[in-house]
Protein backbone atom coordinates (compact mmCIF):
# COMPACT_ATOMS: atom_id res chain seq x y z
CA UNK A 1 0.00 0.00 0.00
CA UNK A 2 1.56 3.42 -0.88
CA UNK A 3 -0.27 7.00 -0.38
CA UNK A 4 1.25 9.84 -3.13
CA UNK A 5 1.46 13.37 -2.11
CA UNK A 6 1.16 15.94 -5.44
CA UNK A 7 0.46 19.72 -5.73
CA UNK A 8 1.40 22.64 -7.04
CA UNK A 9 4.85 24.29 -5.36
CA UNK A 10 4.50 25.61 -2.08
CA UNK A 11 1.52 23.91 -1.45
CA UNK A 12 2.72 22.53 2.02
CA UNK A 13 3.53 18.94 0.18
CA UNK A 14 6.39 18.18 1.69
CA UNK A 15 5.20 20.06 5.60
CA UNK A 16 2.25 17.45 5.37
CA UNK A 17 4.75 14.61 4.70
CA UNK A 18 7.08 15.56 7.53
CA UNK A 19 3.99 16.02 9.93
CA UNK A 20 2.90 12.62 8.63
CA UNK A 21 6.11 10.84 9.13
CA UNK A 22 7.74 13.19 11.79
CA UNK A 23 10.77 13.47 9.39
CA UNK A 24 13.03 16.59 8.37
CA UNK A 25 12.64 16.65 4.55
CA UNK A 26 13.52 20.35 3.72
CA UNK A 27 10.17 22.85 3.36
CA UNK A 28 10.57 26.27 2.29
CA UNK A 29 8.82 29.34 1.25
CA UNK A 30 9.89 28.92 -2.01
CA UNK A 31 9.03 26.92 -5.42
CA UNK A 32 10.59 23.22 -6.51
CA UNK A 33 12.27 22.80 -2.70
CA UNK A 34 11.51 18.94 -3.96
CA UNK A 35 13.19 17.51 -6.52
CA UNK A 36 14.13 14.24 -5.27
CA UNK A 37 11.09 12.24 -4.09
CA UNK A 38 10.76 11.85 -0.44
CA UNK A 39 9.80 8.25 0.97
CA UNK A 40 8.98 7.81 4.19
CA UNK A 41 6.49 5.28 6.37
CA UNK A 42 3.31 7.00 7.93
CA UNK A 43 0.28 5.51 9.90
CA UNK A 44 -2.77 4.85 9.70
CA UNK A 45 -4.90 5.24 13.06
CA UNK A 46 -7.78 2.30 14.02
CA UNK A 47 -9.29 1.43 17.19
CA UNK A 48 -7.35 -1.39 18.87
CA UNK A 49 -9.50 -4.52 19.59
CA UNK A 50 -6.90 -4.85 22.83
CA UNK A 51 -9.73 -2.34 24.79
CA UNK A 52 -12.44 -4.92 24.30
CA UNK A 53 -10.45 -8.03 25.10
CA UNK A 54 -9.05 -6.67 28.00
CA UNK A 55 -5.57 -7.46 27.13
CA UNK A 56 -2.43 -5.20 27.16
CA UNK A 57 -0.95 -5.36 23.62
CA UNK A 58 2.37 -6.04 22.26
CA UNK A 59 2.68 -4.89 18.59
CA UNK A 60 5.05 -6.37 16.20
CA UNK A 61 4.13 -4.92 12.57
CA UNK A 62 2.67 -1.70 14.13
CA UNK A 63 2.41 0.33 17.44
CA UNK A 64 -0.46 0.40 20.06
CA UNK A 65 -0.85 3.79 21.75
CA UNK A 66 -3.72 4.71 24.51
CA UNK A 67 -5.73 1.63 22.84
CA UNK A 68 -5.48 2.99 18.96
CA UNK A 69 -3.45 0.76 16.64
CA UNK A 70 -1.23 2.76 14.13
CA UNK A 71 -0.48 0.79 11.37
CA UNK A 72 2.30 1.27 8.95
CA UNK A 73 2.13 2.61 5.23
CA UNK A 74 4.67 3.77 2.74
CA UNK A 75 4.10 7.36 2.05
CA UNK A 76 5.83 9.40 -1.30
CA UNK A 77 5.95 12.99 -1.65
CA UNK A 78 7.14 14.19 -4.67
CA UNK A 79 7.94 17.88 -6.74
CA UNK A 80 5.53 20.30 -7.41
CA UNK A 81 3.24 19.80 -10.22
CA UNK A 82 2.77 23.17 -12.63
CA UNK A 83 -0.18 23.61 -15.57
CA UNK A 84 1.37 22.00 -18.62
CA UNK A 85 4.04 19.90 -17.17
CA UNK A 86 2.81 17.20 -19.14
CA UNK A 87 4.63 19.20 -21.78
CA UNK A 88 7.79 19.73 -19.95
CA UNK A 89 6.84 22.70 -17.79
CA UNK A 90 8.49 23.68 -14.90
CA UNK A 91 10.08 20.01 -13.50
CA UNK A 92 7.70 18.30 -16.38
CA UNK A 93 6.09 15.77 -14.68
CA UNK A 94 8.58 12.65 -14.94
CA UNK A 95 8.57 12.87 -11.08
CA UNK A 96 5.28 11.57 -11.63
CA UNK A 97 7.19 8.25 -12.54
CA UNK A 98 7.91 8.26 -8.47
CA UNK A 99 4.26 7.68 -7.61
CA UNK A 100 3.53 5.21 -10.17
CA UNK A 101 2.25 2.95 -7.73
CA UNK A 102 0.33 4.47 -5.12
CA UNK A 103 -3.02 3.47 -4.49
CA UNK A 104 -4.35 7.14 -3.74
CA UNK A 105 -3.59 10.12 -4.05
CA UNK A 106 -3.88 13.31 -1.29
CA UNK A 107 -3.76 16.36 -3.30
CA UNK A 108 -2.42 19.45 -0.68
CA UNK A 109 -3.51 22.52 -2.25
CA UNK A 110 -3.06 25.75 -0.47
CA UNK A 111 -6.53 27.07 0.89
CA UNK A 112 -5.09 30.50 1.96
CA UNK A 113 -4.75 31.36 -2.00
CA UNK A 114 -1.05 32.99 -1.06
CA UNK A 115 0.42 30.87 -3.89
CA UNK A 116 -0.13 31.09 -7.85
CA UNK A 117 -0.32 28.14 -9.77
CA UNK A 118 3.68 28.01 -10.20
CA UNK A 119 4.07 28.50 -6.42
CA UNK A 120 5.22 32.40 -6.48
CA UNK A 121 3.95 33.42 -3.58
CA UNK A 122 0.95 36.55 -3.24
CA UNK A 123 -0.81 37.84 -0.50
CA UNK A 124 -3.46 35.26 1.23
CA UNK A 125 -6.30 35.27 -0.78
CA UNK A 126 -5.73 36.71 -3.86
CA UNK A 127 -5.58 33.53 -6.08
CA UNK A 128 -8.59 31.05 -6.88
CA UNK A 129 -7.88 28.04 -5.24
CA UNK A 130 -10.21 25.94 -7.63
CA UNK A 131 -7.91 26.69 -10.15
CA UNK A 132 -5.86 24.12 -8.31
CA UNK A 133 -8.14 21.01 -8.25
CA UNK A 134 -8.95 21.71 -11.82
CA UNK A 135 -5.42 21.72 -13.51
CA UNK A 136 -3.73 19.28 -11.15
CA UNK A 137 -6.10 16.60 -11.84
CA UNK A 138 -5.69 17.31 -15.41
CA UNK A 139 -2.44 16.92 -15.22
CA UNK A 140 -2.32 14.28 -13.73
CA UNK A 141 -4.78 12.52 -16.06
CA UNK A 142 -2.63 13.84 -19.12
CA UNK A 143 0.02 11.90 -17.79
CA UNK A 144 -2.22 8.36 -17.29
CA UNK A 145 -3.38 8.86 -20.44
CA UNK A 146 0.00 9.58 -22.64
CA UNK A 147 1.55 6.39 -21.05
CA UNK A 148 -1.60 4.53 -22.14
CA UNK A 149 -1.31 5.96 -25.25
CA UNK A 150 1.76 4.81 -26.09
CA UNK A 151 1.50 1.32 -25.83
CA UNK A 152 -2.41 0.97 -26.95
CA UNK A 153 -2.13 0.39 -30.99
CA UNK A 154 0.03 -2.30 -30.42
CA UNK A 155 -1.62 -3.87 -27.17
CA UNK A 156 -4.21 -3.91 -29.78
CA UNK A 157 -2.79 -5.46 -32.14
CA UNK A 158 -1.13 -8.30 -29.93
CA UNK A 159 -4.53 -9.06 -28.36
CA UNK A 160 -6.08 -9.03 -31.82
CA UNK A 161 -2.94 -11.10 -33.58
CA UNK A 162 -2.65 -13.90 -30.10
CA UNK A 163 -6.38 -13.70 -29.44
CA UNK A 164 -5.63 -12.71 -25.79
CA UNK A 165 -7.65 -11.67 -23.12
CA UNK A 166 -7.69 -7.58 -23.21
CA UNK A 167 -8.40 -7.21 -19.73
CA UNK A 168 -5.41 -9.91 -18.44
CA UNK A 169 -2.67 -8.02 -21.03
CA UNK A 170 -3.82 -4.37 -20.20
CA UNK A 171 -3.21 -4.89 -16.69
CA UNK A 172 -0.12 -7.20 -16.80
CA UNK A 173 1.11 -4.22 -19.20
CA UNK A 174 0.48 -1.56 -16.87
CA UNK A 175 0.78 -3.34 -13.42
CA UNK A 176 3.58 -0.70 -12.74
CA UNK A 177 1.02 2.02 -12.86
CA UNK A 178 -1.24 0.18 -9.69
CA UNK A 179 -3.64 -1.41 -12.71
CA UNK A 180 -5.19 -4.55 -11.44
CA UNK A 181 -7.80 -6.27 -13.64
CA UNK A 182 -10.79 -5.12 -11.49
CA UNK A 183 -10.48 -1.60 -12.34
CA UNK A 184 -9.74 -2.37 -15.63
CA UNK A 185 -12.87 -4.24 -16.44
CA UNK A 186 -14.91 -1.28 -14.04
CA UNK A 187 -13.48 1.42 -16.32
CA UNK A 188 -14.38 -0.36 -19.75
CA UNK A 189 -17.99 -1.25 -18.50
CA UNK A 190 -18.06 2.80 -17.51
CA UNK A 191 -16.94 3.66 -20.97
CA UNK A 192 -19.86 1.67 -22.98
CA UNK A 193 -17.96 1.69 -26.54
CA UNK A 194 -15.41 -1.30 -28.25
CA UNK A 195 -12.13 -1.16 -27.59
CA UNK A 196 -11.57 -0.95 -31.65
CA UNK A 197 -12.95 1.89 -32.14
CA UNK A 198 -11.48 3.76 -29.62
CA UNK A 199 -11.05 7.69 -30.37
CA UNK A 200 -8.38 9.91 -29.11
CA UNK A 201 -11.34 11.42 -26.89
CA UNK A 202 -12.67 7.90 -26.28
CA UNK A 203 -8.87 6.71 -25.13
CA UNK A 204 -9.04 9.44 -22.72
CA UNK A 205 -12.08 9.11 -21.45
CA UNK A 206 -11.33 5.77 -20.28
CA UNK A 207 -7.80 6.44 -19.39
CA UNK A 208 -9.28 9.06 -17.40
CA UNK A 209 -11.40 6.53 -15.75
CA UNK A 210 -9.23 4.08 -14.96
CA UNK A 211 -7.21 6.89 -12.96
CA UNK A 212 -10.04 7.35 -10.85
CA UNK A 213 -10.20 4.05 -10.17
CA UNK A 214 -7.04 3.01 -9.51
CA UNK A 215 -5.81 6.08 -8.37
CA UNK A 216 -8.63 8.20 -6.61
CA UNK A 217 -7.58 11.49 -4.80
CA UNK A 218 -8.91 13.22 -2.24
CA UNK A 219 -8.05 16.81 -1.19
CA UNK A 220 -6.03 17.96 1.68
CA UNK A 221 -7.35 22.00 2.28
CA UNK A 222 -3.95 22.99 4.04
CA UNK A 223 -2.66 26.10 5.66
CA UNK A 224 -6.09 26.26 6.82
CA UNK A 225 -4.70 27.92 10.09
CA UNK A 226 -4.40 31.26 7.63
CA UNK A 227 -7.31 33.00 8.69
CA UNK A 228 -8.83 33.53 5.09
CA UNK A 229 -8.47 29.93 4.05
CA UNK A 230 -11.87 29.48 6.31
CA UNK A 231 -14.07 31.12 3.26
CA UNK A 232 -11.85 29.55 0.56
CA UNK A 233 -12.94 25.89 2.17
CA UNK A 234 -16.71 26.76 1.85
CA UNK A 235 -15.66 27.64 -1.96
CA UNK A 236 -14.16 24.81 -2.56
CA UNK A 237 -16.66 22.63 -1.14
CA UNK A 238 -19.63 24.36 -3.14
CA UNK A 239 -17.82 24.22 -5.78
CA UNK A 240 -16.72 20.24 -5.64
CA UNK A 241 -19.42 18.83 -4.27
CA UNK A 242 -18.55 15.19 -5.19
CA UNK A 243 -15.02 15.60 -3.70
CA UNK A 244 -13.76 14.59 -0.44
CA UNK A 245 -12.11 17.96 0.42
CA UNK A 246 -10.05 18.06 4.08
CA UNK A 247 -9.10 21.08 6.25
CA UNK A 248 -5.51 20.94 7.35
CA UNK A 249 -2.72 22.57 8.92
CA UNK A 250 -0.05 20.62 8.02
CA UNK A 251 2.17 22.88 9.84
CA UNK A 252 0.10 22.76 13.35
CA UNK A 253 0.44 19.15 12.77
CA UNK A 254 4.33 18.81 12.43
CA UNK A 255 4.15 21.26 15.50
CA UNK A 256 1.73 18.70 17.65
CA UNK A 257 4.41 15.61 16.94
CA UNK A 258 7.58 17.58 17.50
CA UNK A 259 6.52 19.03 20.41
CA UNK A 260 5.60 15.40 21.80
CA UNK A 261 8.92 13.75 20.73
CA UNK A 262 10.15 16.05 23.17
CA UNK A 263 7.96 15.59 25.56
CA UNK A 264 6.54 19.14 25.85
CA UNK A 265 3.22 18.37 25.73
CA UNK A 266 1.30 14.44 25.35
CA UNK A 267 -0.44 14.57 21.60
CA UNK A 268 -1.08 11.45 19.88
CA UNK A 269 -2.04 12.40 16.02
CA UNK A 270 -5.52 12.88 15.30
CA UNK A 271 -6.85 13.84 18.43
CA UNK A 272 -8.62 17.11 19.39
CA UNK A 273 -6.44 17.77 22.03
CA UNK A 274 -2.69 17.26 24.03
CA UNK A 275 -1.83 18.02 27.18
CA UNK A 276 0.86 19.70 28.47
CA UNK A 277 3.85 18.21 30.34
CA UNK A 278 6.12 20.90 31.65
CA UNK A 279 7.14 24.57 31.92
CA UNK A 280 7.23 25.76 28.37
CA UNK A 281 8.12 28.76 27.10
CA UNK A 282 6.30 32.14 26.49
CA UNK A 283 7.07 31.42 22.92
CA UNK A 284 5.70 27.73 22.96
CA UNK A 285 2.67 28.61 24.84
CA UNK A 286 2.04 31.02 22.07
CA UNK A 287 1.81 29.05 19.45
CA UNK A 288 0.00 26.21 21.12
CA UNK A 289 -3.03 28.11 22.04
CA UNK A 290 -2.73 29.87 18.27
CA UNK A 291 -3.47 26.03 17.39
CA UNK A 292 -5.59 24.91 19.99
CA UNK A 293 -8.19 27.95 18.99
CA UNK A 294 -7.81 27.91 15.73
CA UNK A 295 -7.66 24.68 14.45
CA UNK A 296 -8.07 22.06 17.15
CA UNK A 297 -11.29 23.66 18.74
CA UNK A 298 -12.59 25.00 15.15
CA UNK A 299 -11.57 21.94 12.98
CA UNK A 300 -11.63 18.85 15.73
CA UNK A 301 -8.13 18.22 14.41
CA UNK A 302 -5.39 19.16 12.26
CA UNK A 303 -6.81 16.99 8.97
CA UNK A 304 -2.83 15.18 8.73
CA UNK A 305 -4.14 11.87 10.16
CA UNK A 306 -7.69 12.14 8.85
CA UNK A 307 -6.39 12.49 5.31
CA UNK A 308 -4.50 8.83 6.03
CA UNK A 309 -7.55 7.59 7.73
CA UNK A 310 -9.76 8.75 4.93
CA UNK A 311 -7.72 7.75 2.01
CA UNK A 312 -7.42 4.17 3.45
CA UNK A 313 -10.45 3.00 5.10
CA UNK A 314 -13.01 5.46 3.23
CA UNK A 315 -11.59 5.54 -0.55
CA UNK A 316 -9.57 1.90 -0.28
CA UNK A 317 -12.23 0.18 1.51
CA UNK A 318 -9.83 -1.31 3.69
CA UNK A 319 -10.33 -3.50 6.86
CA UNK A 320 -7.92 -4.58 10.10
CA UNK A 321 -7.94 -8.00 10.85
CA UNK A 322 -5.56 -9.24 13.64
CA UNK A 323 -4.21 -12.81 12.95
CA UNK A 324 -2.83 -15.04 16.38
CA UNK A 325 -1.50 -18.39 17.14
CA UNK A 326 -3.25 -18.80 20.48
CA UNK A 327 -7.01 -17.93 21.27
CA UNK A 328 -7.04 -17.98 24.25
CA UNK A 329 -3.88 -15.61 25.21
CA UNK A 330 -4.40 -13.87 21.74
CA UNK A 331 -0.60 -14.39 21.06
CA UNK A 332 2.07 -15.44 18.45
CA UNK A 333 4.47 -18.12 19.56
CA UNK A 334 6.47 -15.76 20.91
CA UNK A 335 3.94 -14.66 23.82
CA UNK A 336 3.32 -11.03 21.76
CA UNK A 337 -0.03 -10.17 22.34
CA UNK A 338 -2.41 -9.07 19.49
CA UNK A 339 1.20 -8.75 17.67
CA UNK A 340 -0.21 -7.94 14.07
CA UNK A 341 -2.95 -6.10 12.27
CA UNK A 342 -3.33 -6.59 8.64
CA UNK A 343 -5.17 -3.67 6.28
CA UNK A 344 -6.88 -6.23 3.82
CA UNK A 345 -8.95 -5.52 1.25
CA UNK A 346 -12.61 -5.45 2.20
CA UNK A 347 -13.32 -8.89 0.54
CA UNK A 348 -10.42 -11.12 1.62
CA UNK A 349 -10.77 -14.17 2.87
CA UNK A 350 -9.43 -15.98 5.83
CA UNK A 351 -7.48 -17.84 3.09
CA UNK A 352 -6.19 -14.10 1.64
CA UNK A 353 -4.94 -13.49 5.14
CA UNK A 354 -2.75 -17.04 5.30
CA UNK A 355 -1.02 -15.65 2.11
CA UNK A 356 -0.45 -12.07 4.37
CA UNK A 357 1.37 -14.05 6.48
CA UNK A 358 3.20 -16.64 4.88
CA UNK A 359 3.05 -18.39 1.69
CA UNK A 360 3.22 -22.06 3.57
CA UNK A 361 0.13 -20.91 6.16
CA UNK A 362 -1.71 -20.65 2.49
CA UNK A 363 -0.94 -23.60 0.70
CA UNK A 364 -1.21 -26.13 4.37
CA UNK A 365 -4.11 -23.82 5.38
CA UNK A 366 -7.11 -26.41 6.80
CA UNK A 367 -9.30 -24.19 8.58
CA UNK A 368 -9.79 -20.37 10.44
CA UNK A 369 -11.59 -19.53 14.11
CA UNK A 370 -13.28 -16.29 14.56
CA UNK A 371 -11.95 -16.16 18.09
CA UNK A 372 -14.94 -13.73 19.34
CA UNK A 373 -17.52 -16.36 18.57
CA UNK A 374 -15.16 -19.30 18.76
CA UNK A 375 -16.62 -20.36 15.46
CA UNK A 376 -14.93 -22.13 12.67
CA UNK A 377 -14.81 -19.90 9.46
CA UNK A 378 -15.32 -21.22 6.11
CA UNK A 379 -12.24 -20.39 3.45
CA UNK A 380 -14.30 -18.18 1.81
CA UNK A 381 -15.85 -16.03 4.68
CA UNK A 382 -15.50 -12.41 4.33
CA UNK A 383 -13.38 -11.07 6.78
CA UNK A 384 -14.47 -8.63 8.77
CA UNK A 385 -13.01 -5.42 10.49
CA UNK A 386 -12.01 -5.65 13.99
CA UNK A 387 -11.56 -9.61 13.46
CA UNK A 388 -9.20 -11.66 15.68
CA UNK A 389 -8.51 -14.97 13.65
CA UNK A 390 -6.40 -18.39 14.55
CA UNK A 391 -5.70 -19.67 11.41
CA UNK A 392 -4.59 -23.92 11.11
CA UNK A 393 -2.58 -25.34 9.49
CA UNK A 394 -0.25 -28.21 8.10
CA UNK A 395 3.07 -28.33 7.18
N1 LIG B 1 0.54 28.68 7.53
C1 LIG B 1 0.91 27.49 7.05
N2 LIG B 1 1.99 27.38 6.26
C2 LIG B 1 2.31 26.16 5.77
C3 LIG B 1 1.55 24.99 6.09
N3 LIG B 1 2.12 23.94 5.45
C4 LIG B 1 3.18 24.43 4.79
N4 LIG B 1 3.31 25.76 4.97
C5 LIG B 1 4.37 26.66 4.43
O1 LIG B 1 4.29 26.64 3.00
C6 LIG B 1 5.61 26.76 2.43
C7 LIG B 1 5.86 25.62 1.47
O2 LIG B 1 5.92 24.40 2.19
P1 LIG B 1 6.56 23.06 1.58
O3 LIG B 1 6.16 21.96 2.50
O4 LIG B 1 8.01 23.23 1.27
O5 LIG B 1 5.74 22.99 0.22
P2 LIG B 1 5.89 21.95 -1.00
O6 LIG B 1 4.53 21.79 -1.57
O7 LIG B 1 6.61 20.72 -0.58
O8 LIG B 1 6.78 22.79 -2.01
P3 LIG B 1 7.73 22.29 -3.23
O9 LIG B 1 8.60 21.19 -2.71
O10 LIG B 1 8.50 23.51 -3.56
O11 LIG B 1 6.82 21.84 -4.31
C8 LIG B 1 6.57 26.79 3.63
O12 LIG B 1 6.86 28.13 3.93
C9 LIG B 1 5.76 26.15 4.75
O13 LIG B 1 6.16 26.55 6.04
C10 LIG B 1 0.40 25.14 6.95
O14 LIG B 1 -0.32 24.20 7.30
N5 LIG B 1 0.14 26.41 7.40
MG1 LIG C 1 8.33 19.90 -1.19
Amino acid sequence: MEIGIVGKPNAGKTTFFNAATLSNATVANYPFTTIEANVGITFVKTKCVCREFGVKCSPKNSKCINGYRFIPIKIIDVAGLVPDAHKGRGLGNKFLDDIRKADVLIHVIDASGSTDEEGRVYKPGSYDVTKDVIFLEREIDLWFFNIIKKHWEKILRKIKGENLDFVKYFTEKFSGLGVREEHVRKALTMIKKDIYNFDENDLFEFSKTLREISKPIIIAANKIDIDISEENLKILKKRFPDKIIIPVSALAEYVLRKYDKERKIEYIPGESSFKILKKLSEKDMKILNFIEKNILKKYKSTGVQDCINVAVFDVLKKIVVYPVENENSLTDKHGNVLPDAFLMNKDATPLDLAYKIHSDLAKGFIAAIDIRTKKRLSKEYKLKDGDVIKIYFKL
